[in-house]
C-alpha cells in the first residue's frame, strides 16, 4: 500500500509538471496539488533538542528522509531539552490528526499520559534513539536506536584490554564518568556498563557527574574533577562533544592527554564518532578510543513507517549495528557477551 502511495505520488508530482509546462488551467495544476497533498504521509517528529553533533547528524537524517518527494509531510518540533515542550509537541500533532509520530525522547519517565492520549486518537507512535519507560508497552508501536549497554561494555573492554597490555594493575585505573543527561537511555546504559567493570575488574571509579551530553559542561566538569582529584588518568565522557570540552579542561590546567597512560597521560574515551573534531582527535590519540553510535536514523524509520502502512507488525526492538574506533595499535578487538569486536581505525 505504501509502495502504491508512493508511486501515485511521482504520478501526481509529474502531471503538475507537465501541467505546468502545458494546457491545464490554473484551478486545475491547484487541484492536482491539493491531491498530491494529500496523499502525502504526515510524520510529527519530536526531536528532543539540538545538545551534541549527534543530535544535530539525527535531525538532518531525519528531515532529509522525510520530504515531499519522498511522499512525506514532516512536522518537525524542537524540543530544547524540555520534556514538558516534547508533551506539548506531541499533544499538537495529535490535534493535527498527523498520521504517525515519531518522538526521539529525553528522557526515559512520564510518558505514559500523552502516550494514552496519541493511543486514543489512534495514532501510532514510533520511538526514534532513546526509550521510554512506561507500564504498557503497547503504547509505542516499535523503537529504532542503539544498544547502549552494549557500546558501553565495548569500551570497557577495550580500556581493560589496553591497560593490561600497558602493564597496569586494576587499582591503578583511577577512573572518572562524565555521564550524559540523566535519566536518557544513552546515559544509563553507558553508565552502567562502567560501573559494572569497575566493580568486576577493581578499578577506582572516582566519580560520576553529568556533562549533559555537551561540550560546555563537559569543560566545566572537568575543570571541577580535577580541582578535586588529582589521580585521574582515565576520562570515560558518554559523548563526542563533553570529550572536547574535557580534553581542553584537562590541557587548560596543564595537564597531557594521550594514549600512554602508563607514563602519565590522562586517556579520554567517548562516545558517537559523528564529529570530524573528535574523529581528527581520535587519528591524533587524543581520544583513545571511540565507540561508534550511529545517528543515521531516517531511513530505518522510514522501513517501519512502511511496514505499518503495509499492515505489517514490525519487530518491537530494532538495534543498530556499531563499530569501535581507535588508533592506538596495541589492541585489535574485544569480546563482549560472546561476540567479538574488531578495533577500526579512524577515517
Ligand atoms: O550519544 C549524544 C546525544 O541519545 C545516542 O545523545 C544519543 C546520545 C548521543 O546527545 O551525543
Amino acid at each position: 500500500m505504501r509502495k502504491n502511495i508512493k508511486k501515485a505520488m511521482v504520478l501526481l508530482l509529474s502531471l503538475s509538471f507537465l501541467a505546468g509546462c502545458g494546457s491545464s488551467t490554473y484551478k486545475e495544476e491547484k487541484t492536482e496539488e491539493n491531491t498530491a497533498e494529500q496523499s502525502l504521509v504526515t510524520v510529527g517528529f519530536s526531536q528532543l533538542g539540538a545538545e551534541s553533533d549527534w543530535r544535530n547528524t539525527n535531525t538532518i537524517s531525519m528531515q532529509s528522509t522525510f520530504t515531499k518527494e519522498n511522499g512525506y509531510n514532516l512536522i518537525y518540533k524542537n524540543g530544547q531539552q524540555k520534556q514538558a515542550n516534547q508533551i506539548t509537541a506531541i499533544r499538537t500533532f495529535i490535534q493535527q490528526g498527523v498520521d504517525y509520530i515519531v518522538l526521539a525522547p529525553e528522557t526515559e519517565n512520564g510518558w505514559d499520559t500523552v502516550l494514552g492520549e496519541a493511543r486514543e486518537a489512534d495514532i501510532p507512535v514510533i520511538l526514534v534513539d532513546r526509550r521510554v519507560n512506561v507500564s504498557d508497552k503497547s503504547l509505542y508501536s516499535c523503537w529504532v536506536g542503539s544498544d547502549f549497554e552494549l557500546e558501553g561494555k565495548k569500551m570497557a573492554a577495550w580500556i581493560k584490554a589496553y591497560t593490561e597490555k600497558m602493564g597496569m594493575e586494576p587499582e591503578d585505573i583511577h577512573v572518572v564518568n562524565i555521564q550524559g543527561t540523566i535519566g536518557s537511555t544513552a546515559q544509563i546504559g553507558r553508565t552502567r556498563a562502567l560501573a559494572n567493570a569497575a566493580r568486576e575488574n577493581g578499578w577506582d571509579l572516582l566519580a560520576e557527574v553529568s556533562g549533559d551530553f555537551t561540550e560546555a559542561k563537559g569543560r566545566e566538569v572537568m575543570a571541577g574533577l580535577l580541582k578535586r582529584f588529582d589521580n585521574i588518568n582515565v576520562v570515560y565522557c558518554e559523548n563526542d562533544n563533553e570529550a572536547i570540552g574535557a580534553i581542553d579542561a584537562i590541557e587548560s590546567a596543564g595537564k597531557r592527554v594521550g594514549t600512554n597512560i602508563h607514563r602519565g597521560d590522562i586517556m579520554v574515551v567517548s562516545f558517537d564518532g559523528v564529529n570530524e573534531d573528535s574523529i581528527q582527535f581520535c587519528k591524533d590519540g587524543k581520544i583513545s578510543c571511540i565507540a561508534e553510535c550511529n545517528p543515521h536514523h531516517g531511513p530505518r524509520v522510514e522501513a517501519l513507517i512502511e511496514a505499518l502502512e503495509d499492515g505489517e507488525t514490525p519487530e518491537k526492538f530494532n538495534y543498530v549495528d556499531e563499530r569501535m574506533f581507535s588508533s592506538v595499535k596495541a589492541v585489535t578487538s574485544v569480546t563482549v557477551d560472546g561476540t567479538l569486536y574488531k578495533i577500526e581505525e579512524p577515517e
